[in-house]
């Protein structure tokens, strides 16, 4: 049986998908982000030693990695539906956008992140001013151009594109779901760019997407409440 070590508003709401996708059972282990730390807790270290979701366990093999756990789905379970023929452009493009989404796209949306959390901390007024000047000097000076010329990249894809990886869906579309959700979300991209928006609103209103949504709980990546790290 396949379990999935699944927390709280996290990537492993992608690996649930997948399976979802694949038609295949499993079993969800849960575990909650600690309320102040949003770290996951330390029970999760005796899956995998670095304490990370999503950990996917099946017979005696142990998974982390989303990118990883992805394609060894997809080589497994999936290679009639998700995975696009070995050998193909489709199949190269497949690979590019797997390791892309976390190897790339992930490093601005995270230091964006870590930021913003840094900007909400409390702190004295005084401190909050040069706080403020220097998270905008980063941004002005680096982030932003960094983030957007992301962004404009994955958008020009998606023009001429339906798909990441050849004219289907593929598990290349769940692997790049979670940045571009946390970038509409985060970084106030929705208005700016409408093909994100329209492709990531696609992938939502799959229906493997929302059964899996019901199976994992409450998933928010929103400023409000929900951490990408
Ligand atoms: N690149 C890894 C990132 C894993 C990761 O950072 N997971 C986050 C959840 S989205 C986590 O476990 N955060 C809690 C913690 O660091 O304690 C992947 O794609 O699986």
């Amino acid at each position: 049986m396949i379990t999935v070590h699944h927390l709280d508003n996290s990537r492993s709401q992608r690996i649930l998908w997948m399976l979802e996708e694949l038609g295949l059972p499993y079993e969800i282990v849960r575990y909650r982000r600690d309320a102040d730390t949003q770290l996951a807790p330390a029970s999760l270290k005796r899956v995998h030693p670095l304490g990370k979701a999503p950990v996917l366990t099946d017979g005696n093999v142990t998974m982390a990695e989303s990118g990883a756990i992805i394609d060894y789905l997809a080589q497994n379970y999936g290679r009639e539906s998700l995975l696009p023929a070995a050998g193909t452009p489709a199949y190269r493009d497949y690979v590019y956008w797997l390791h892309y989404a976390e190897g790339s796209l992930m490093p601005p949306l995270l230091v964006r992140y870590i930021f913003d959390q840094i900007q909400a901390a409390p702190m004295p007024f005084f401190v909050r001013l040069i706080v403020n000047r220097l998270v905008a000097q980063v941004n002005r000076r680096f982030l932003d151009n960094q983030l957007y010329s992301h962004l404009d990249f994955v958008a020009d894809h998606l023009a001429c594109h339906e798909w990441f990886a050849g004219p289907a869906f593929s598990a290349a579309d769940i692997q790049m779901s979670f940045p571009l959700e946390v970038a509409m979300a985060r970084a106030n991209a929705a208005d700016s760019y409408p093909r994100l928006k329209s492709y990531v609103d696609s992938l939502q209103a799959r229906p493997a997407y929302q059964k899996a949504l019901a199976a994992g709980g409450p998933y928010c990546y929103g400023p409000e409440s929900s951490p990408v790290d």
